[in-house]
């Protein structure tokens, strides 16, 4: 498809407006990750702005990722959201009411629940880059892995130790938002259950006030169950325990837990470089196997497509979305499910689809019924999941693939409008525009 969109920046300048976007969103304490509809830092929003940082000024990349660690929890867990003073966003602190959680931090207000665990695989970037950009950058970054290690591998630590239930061996979520893709149709059977009580305290959506087409957001039933789940932790105190016990939706996710493992795999290696305790470093080796292991047991006898489960009535969920091309960021499948997953990929039922604008993978695949090319998780292409195919698969050595990936990713978002994510067939951007992390993962490939 030639242009249906009416401006193609070219790299160069495409790379200035992205990097225009980052300075625009700075608060100058985070980088919100948009500038209307999200303005707070979010967990894992804040690893990928990190990597684009890192390509403008080291220092800022460093800071970013401080800030999100400063805030979490002693527990270990990282939050998914740091909030700033903003109000303009529902639900904020006080309807999360994690001030009242014994483990939470005390100086800065978060949510209660967590995103995936990408932050490792955004310090071992955010080193690379550093080192190729001079000595100074090198040794602020080379000190800054040694600080964060810690604390990340807390952070690992506790996904294990609260957050594996069971003998799946996949990483569970309690929300959906956990996830990060909140309303896929990945969780439409777990989210059935969750059934809002009279109790649920009444409350006025702020996002569609943003957003122009209600219709590219979840629906407000949706979000009565998200808010739902929230009143339940906030009963429970946040006691992660009680939550994983008792609460309406507990799903293994199988995405999370491919992540999880090259996360791991990244940890491990910069714990080696930097000399940590061999035991943690036994952790995160067997950590990293048995998630692999999980991943590649959920896959689908016919199709291949790793799937999650629900945790609640032991049932996989055979969903396909992109979550389920998992195998394929860390590995582990056998040698013929791989092939039949890289082949679909490739097929016109996902990347090969001969209407895309640009050849990358669509949340769903727009064969299957229930595909919306406008709606949020249940269709449209993101540029981040984008670039966690592409730098997975540089990592397991599919040059090709990975530069086929990074160049389609740049077509998507060759518009400039960084938007949060794209009709794919017209390239339409939806959601937000100037999305933070958008702006970053272009950088970094155009960098
Ligand atoms: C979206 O999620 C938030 C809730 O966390 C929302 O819709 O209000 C998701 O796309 C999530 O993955 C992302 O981190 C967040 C901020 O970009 O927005």
């Amino acid at each position: 498809p030639a242009d249906r969109r009416p401006v193609r920046y070219t790299h160069p300048t495409l790379a200035a407006r992205a990097a225009r976007v980052l300075r625009d969103n700075d608060t100058g304490v985070v980088i919100t990750a948009a500038p209307r509809l999200y303005p707070h830092m979010w967990s894992w929003d804040a690893a990928f702005i990190s990597i684009g940082l890192a390509r403008l000024d080291v220092q800022r990349a460093i800071a970013e990722l401080d800030t999100l660690f400063a805030a979490q929890w002693r527990n270990g867990m990282v939050p998914h959201i740091v909030f700033t003073d903003d109000d303009a966003y529902f639900p904020g602190p006080d309807r999360w009411g994690t001030h009242e959680a014994l483990d939470g931090p005390r100086h800065v207000r978060t949510s209660g629940i967590c995103q995936p665990p990408v932050h490792a695989i955004a310090v071992r970037r955010v080193l690379d880059i550093a080192r190729r950009s001079g000595p100074n950058d090198r040794i602020d970054a080379e000190r800054f892995a040694r600080r964060i290690w810690a604390k990340l591998y807390a952070w690992h630590r506790w996904l294990v130790e609260y957050r594996t239930p069971g003998s799946s061996g996949l990483v569970a979520i309690v929300h959906g938002w956990e996830s990060g893709m909140d309303n896929s149709p990945r969780w439409d059977v777990p989210y059935d259950a969750v059934h809002p009580g009279a109790a649920l305290p009444p409350y006025v959506r702020k996002d569609v006030r943003v957003v122009g087409d209600p219709n590219e957001r979840p629906t407000d039933r949706e979000y009565d169950r998200y808010l739902w789940l929230i009143e339940e932790m906030r009963r429970a105190g946040y006691d992660q325990r009680k939550i994983v016990e008792n609460s309406s939706f507990l799903v293994g996710d199988v995405f999370i837990t491919a992540l999880f493992a090259m996360s791991c795999d990244v940890l491990l290696e910069l714990g080696q470089e930097f000399g940590q305790e061999p035991a943690q470093l036994a952790d995160l080796a067997d950590w990293a196997a048995k998630a692999r292991t999980a991943v590649a047991a959920s896959c689908h006898s016919v199709s291949g497509m790793a799937r999650d489960r629900d945790l609640r009535t032991g049932r996989w969920l055979d969903t396909q979305t992109i979550a389920g091309f998992s195998p394929l960021l860390c590995g582990g499948a056998p040698d013929d499910v791989q092939l039949r997953l890289l082949s679909l990929l490739d097929s016109d039922r996902w990347c090969g689809h001969p209407d895309l604008l640009a050849p990358v993978p669509p949340s769903v695949s727009p064969m299957r019924p229930g595909f919306n090319t406008r709606q949020y998780w249940r269709g449209p292409q993101w540029p981040v999941l984008v670039w966690l195919f592409s730098w997975a698969f540089e990592r397991r050595g599919w040059h090709e693939r990975a530069r086929r990936m990074r160049d389609g990713g740049i077509r998507l978002t060759d518009d400039g409008s960084f938007g949060e994510y794209f009709e794919p067939f017209t390239g339409e951007p939806l959601g937000s525009t100037d999305q933070s992390w958008t702006a970053a993962v272009v950088l970094d490939w155009l960098c």
